[in-house]
């Protein structure tokens, strides 16, 4: 049930569909404690996805610039730890895409109301690019763009549903990518929203 996008990249559909109930009960304890904000980019625009970390890093965004943080700018606190069943997860998806031993210590969660998107970037603020990012999908479906190492790649598109586990690693690590505007929907555990765990090794 390992379906290739391309080279180091895998989709397990609906791989996370037997963890949906423990990850959502999770995902909405960690947001008490570190809620959802729309960050703003270097360019001073807030970006339309909301986002919250958890792990021992937390990336941001703002005047300065993109960076990962060990603590929540916010609150002054240190980010929720990484729940041990995330940790299980990551690895477990990470091995069936053949990268081994993945122990990430981020986890980005960005919130997608309708109409919010992620123009074409990539990911790499991390310090290591040889470890896989682990993306898992919950909520409304979304369209994801997936270009390639220049920006002006043509880009293919991929739809993800509610339970979708994405592994991005080796050649596919540093492909641009973003995700089209969320249409609206309503989705029986989350209602109108899409929420994206990134799991990465940033430090
Ligand atoms: C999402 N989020 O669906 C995506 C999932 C982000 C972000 O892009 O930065 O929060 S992660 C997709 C990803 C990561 C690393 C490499 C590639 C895709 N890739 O090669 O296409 O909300
Ligand atoms: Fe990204």
């Amino acid at each position: 049930q390992r379906e290739s996008l391309g080279p180091g990249a895998f989709v397990l559909r609906r791989g996370a569909l037997p963890d949906e109930a423990a990850l959502l009960s999770a995902v909405h304890e960690l947001l008490a404690r570190a809620p959802l904000r729309h960050m703003v980019t270097p360019g001073g625009r807030p970006m339309s996805v909301a986002t919250s970390n958890c792990g021992a890093l937390g990336w941001v965004s703002d005047l300065a610039g993109y960076r990962y943080v060990d603590r929540d700018p916010r609150s002054g606190l240190a980010w929720p730890s990484l729940p041990a069943s995330w940790l299980r997860l990551a690895g477990r998806a990470a091995a069936e895409a053949g990268f081994e031993g993945f122990i990430p210590d981020a986890c980005l969660i960005n919130r997608y109301e309708p109409g919010a998107r992620l123009s074409l970037h990539q990911d790499r603020d991390e310090r290591d690019h040889t470890a896989p990012i682990v993306s898992v999908s919950l909520g409304l479906p979304a369209v994801f763009l997936f270009g390639g190492l220049a920006r002006t790649d043509r880009a293919t598109r991929v739809p993800l549903a509610h339970g979708d586990i994405v592994v991005w690693g080796g050649p596919a690590r540093l492909r641009y990518h973003g995700v089209l505007p969320l249409q609206p929907g309503h989705h029986p555990l989350l209602g109108n929203y899409r929420i994206n765990l990134t799991l990465r090794r940033a430090g």
